[in-house]
C-alpha cells in the first residue's frame, strides 16, 4: 500500500473507532513488515521507546564529536585534517537527522537538549573514554564506527519510517568513517616501530569499550524483548557484538595487532570467535555518569549551547519581525 494512501481517518471517525481496531491496526503493519509513519496512530509504549533510542542516538552523535573534535588541530597532515573535519561535521549532521526523527514523534528538541546537559539523558558510553594520541583517530574510526555501523545498518530496516530512513543516510557516512580509521591504523601499523607501538596502545584502550557499546548482555537489557517484537531492534546486543568480532578480527590480523583478550579463540564447530568476560561493572559506572570523561563532556556540550543562547536569540527575533511583517501586509491588504 502506498504510505501516503493510510491515513488513519477509517478508524478514528464514526461509530466503528475503537482503540482495538488501532492496536491490531498497528500490530498488522509490523507482521506485514510496513513501516509505521509519523501521523499513524502508534501504542504511547511504543512512542516512548523510539523517542529514547532516537534521543540517546542523537545525543551520541553530537557528543561523539567531542573526543575526535579534540584532535582537528592536531591532525599530521592538512589531508588527515580535511578528513577529521569532515567526519565530525558528518556527526553533527547524523545528529540533526535523529534530532528531527524525535520531533516526528512529538519530543521537543529544546527538552531533549536540556535532559542531555542537566545529566538526565543517556549518550553512548564509548564517549566517556579520553583521546590520548593520534592513533585514536585511527581507532575511533575503524572499531566504534564499525560497531556503530554493525548496529545501525539493521536499524534502516526498523519498523519506524523516519528512524529507519535517517539511517540509511547515516549508515553510508559511517562507512567512510570506518575506512578512513582503518587507513589511519593501516599506516601506523606498516610504520616505525613507535607507529606500531601507538596503533596497539590504541587497540588496547579502545578494544573493550566498542564490545560494550552494543550495549548489556541479552539477559541484562531491558528492552530488548519488546524492541525486538516491535522490530525496532533487529538483532539483540549480543548478536551485533558477536557479528562485530567475527567480522574484526581478521582485520585485526591483517594489521599484524592483537586485541587485549587472551581467551580469545576460534571455535571451529560454531564458526564464531569466542570472547573472554566484559567487565560489566566498568560499562554501568560509565552509564550512571562515572566514567573518565563523563563531566568533561557534559561541560563542553553546556559551553557549547549558551554560546549559541545569541544565535537562537537571534533567529526567534528574526521569525517574529517576519510574523509581524506577514501580519501587516495582510491587514494592508483586506
Ligand atoms: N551506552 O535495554 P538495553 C556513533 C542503556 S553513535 C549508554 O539493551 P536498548 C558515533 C540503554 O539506553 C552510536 N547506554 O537498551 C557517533 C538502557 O538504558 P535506559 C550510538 C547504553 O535501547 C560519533 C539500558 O542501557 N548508537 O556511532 O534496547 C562518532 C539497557 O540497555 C548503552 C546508537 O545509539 C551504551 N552503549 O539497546 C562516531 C544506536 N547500551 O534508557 C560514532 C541506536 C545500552 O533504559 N541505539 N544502554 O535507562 C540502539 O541500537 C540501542 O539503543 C542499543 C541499546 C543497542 C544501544
Amino acid at each position: 500500500m502506498d504510505e501516503n494512501e493510510r491515513g488513519m481517518e477509517p478508524y478514528l471517525c464514526g461509530e466503528s473507532f475503537h482503540a482495538m481496531d488501532l492496536n491490531q491496526r498497528f500490530e498488522d503493519y509490523i507482521a506485514a513488515d510496513q513501516k509505521i509513519e509519523a501521523k499513524d496512530w502508534m501504542p504511547d509504549e511504543y512512542r516512548k521507546t523510539l523517542i529514547r533510542q532516537i534521543s540517546q542516538h542523537a545525543h551520541s552523535e553530537i557528543i561523539g564529536m567531542l573526543p575526535e573534535g579534540n584532535w582537528i588541530t592536531r591532525a599530521p597532515s592538512l589531508k588527515r585534517k580535511a578528513i577529521l573535519l569532515a567526519k565530525v561535521q558528518d556527526e553533527a549532521g547524523h545528529g540533526l537527522y535523529l534530532y528531527s526523527a524525535a520531533e516526528t514523534l512529538g519530543a521537543n528538541r529544546d527538552d531533549l537538549m536540556d535532559a542531555l546537559i542537566d545529566g538526565r539523558a543517556k549518550y553512548s558510553s564509548i564517549f566517556n573514554y579520553p583521546t590520548l594520541s593520534w592513533a585514536d583517530m585511527g581507532a575511533i574510526g575503524w572499531l566504534v564506527d564499525g560497531a556503530a555501523i554493525m548496529n545501525q545498518v539493521p536499524l534502516c530496516k526498523c519498523s519506524y519510517g523516519p528512524y529507519a530512513r535517517a539511517m540509511v543516510r547515516v549508515c553510508k557516512e559511517e562507512s567512510f568513517h570506518q575506512r578512513q580509521g582503518f587507513q589511519i591504523m593501516l599506516n601506523l601499523s606498516e610504520g616505525t616501530d613507535e607507529q606500531r607501538a601507538m596503533a596497539q596502545d590504541s587497540l588496547n584502550r579502545w578494544w573493550w569499550p566498542s564490545l560494550m557499546m552494543f550495549g548489556p548482555n541479552d539477559e541484562s537489557s531491558t528492552h530488548n524483548e519488546q524492541s525486538m517484537r516491535w522490530k525496532i531492534k533487529r538483532f539483540s546486543n549480543d548478536e551485533l557484538r558477536q557479528r562485530f568480532v567475527d567480522m574484526t578480527i581478521p582485520q585485526v590480523e591483517l594489521l599484524g595487532l592483537t586485541v587485549p583478550d587472551q581467551d580469545l579463540k576460534w571455535n571451529e564447530s560454531t564458526g564464531h570467535y569466542e570472547m573472554g568476560p566484559i567487565e560489566w561493572q566498568e560499562f554501568f559506572d560509565v552509564i550512571a555518569g562515572n566514567g573518565p570523561c563523563n563531566k568533561e563532556r557534559i561541560a563542553a556540550r553546556k559551553k557549547a549551547h549558551r554560546d549559541g543562547d545569541w544565535v537562537r536569540e537571534a533567529a526567534s527575533a528574526y521569525a517574529q519581525k517576519m510574523n509581524a511583517k506577514a501580519t501587516s501586509n495582510q491587514t494592508h491588504a483586506a
